[in-house]
């Protein structure tokens, strides 16, 4: 899983962990938990009471490594390290990759890219620049702010990743499943229309690259936005039921789906 701070990874995490420990996903068991999960089961305690789940802390990830059994008995063993957004933000700002994101993406078959509308920076509109372009001032002893990785807005921050992914092992071919999560902030729009409107440069690079295959999905693992003092009536579903996911043309599907997107094409065990 990638993406920045607070983009929504370990509330995926989270709820999918929890959809297939407690058998809440047709099809699809639990046949081995090979980590313990102590992180996650806090995190699904939090949300089933309507509280965010603790953000990651920058050091370490949290993997979750099991092995799902599907009707007809083949077994897939999936790795899904959860690492805080700080270490990809770290990476891209100082151009270094932390070194325990190199070695999940190295390992890595299928990538999830999280992208929030919540801390999504669609960077300054292009008119902005084009006034800055035809205004440069007359004052000489004006220096201009610097520039900085930093300020990269967030959908040029995901095809540098991606570019960096690439150029280091252009041999392989990858699966990226571009994840809009928070789903039920963004309105009436499908999870596409989202990333068109939001990040066309993403869609447009992940579409046209010969080495990326790609899909969109929507995911809203709380279900809902919480307020600061929520109640839990006795009716509250459990969180896994109360999460939801949808293809990328706004179709619901199972909280699973995106996973099975990328192991499409991976030889079972
Ligand atoms: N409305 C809404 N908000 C969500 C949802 N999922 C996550 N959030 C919000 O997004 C915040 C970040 O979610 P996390 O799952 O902690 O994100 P993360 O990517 O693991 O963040 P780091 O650990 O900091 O990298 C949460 O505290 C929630 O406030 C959702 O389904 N709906
Ligand atoms: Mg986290």
């Amino acid at each position: 899983m990638l993406g920045g701070p607070e983009t929504g990874k370990t509330s995926y995490s989270a709820i999918l962990y929890g959809a297939l420990s407690n058998d809440a996903i047709p099809g699809m068991s639990i046949s081995g938990v090979h980590d313990e999960l102590r992180v996650l089961n806090d995190d699904l305690d939090l949300l089933g009471r309507r509280m965010p789940v603790t953000r990651s802390e920058s050091a370490n990830a949290e993997t979750l490594s099991i092995t799902v059994a599907t009707e007809e008995g083949v077994e897939h063993q999936i790795e899904i390290p959860d690492r805080s957004g700080e270490a990809l933000k770290g990476t891209q700002n100082a151009r270094q990759w932390h070194g325990g994101l190199l070695k999940d993406i190295n390992a890595a078959d299928g990538l999830m890219i999280f992208l929030s509308p919540v801390r999504f920076d669609p960077g300054e509109p292009t008119e902005t620049m084009a006034e800055l372009v035809q205004h440069i001032s007359d004052d000489s002893d004006e220096v201009p702010k610097p520039w900085s990785p930093a300020m990269l807005p967030s959908d040029v921050r995901s095809i540098d990743i991606l570019q960096e992914i690439d150029h280091m092992h252009p041999d392989r071919r990858r699966s990226v499943a571009l994840v809009v999560s928070a789903c039920d902030l963004i309105g009436e729009d499908t999870p596409l229309q989202w990333v068109e409107k939001r990040a066309s440069l993403l869609l447009q690079f992940l579409s046209d690259h010969p080495r990326f295959r790609f899909a969109c999905f929507g995911i809203s693992a709380q279900g809902a936005r919480f307020s600061k003092s929520e109640t839990v009536e006795a009716t509250e579903p459990d969180p896994w039921d109360r999460a939801w996911a949808r293809d990328g043309d706004g179709n619901p599907i199972g909280l699973f789906e995106p996973i099975a997107w990328l192991l499409n094409g991976y030889p079972a065990q």
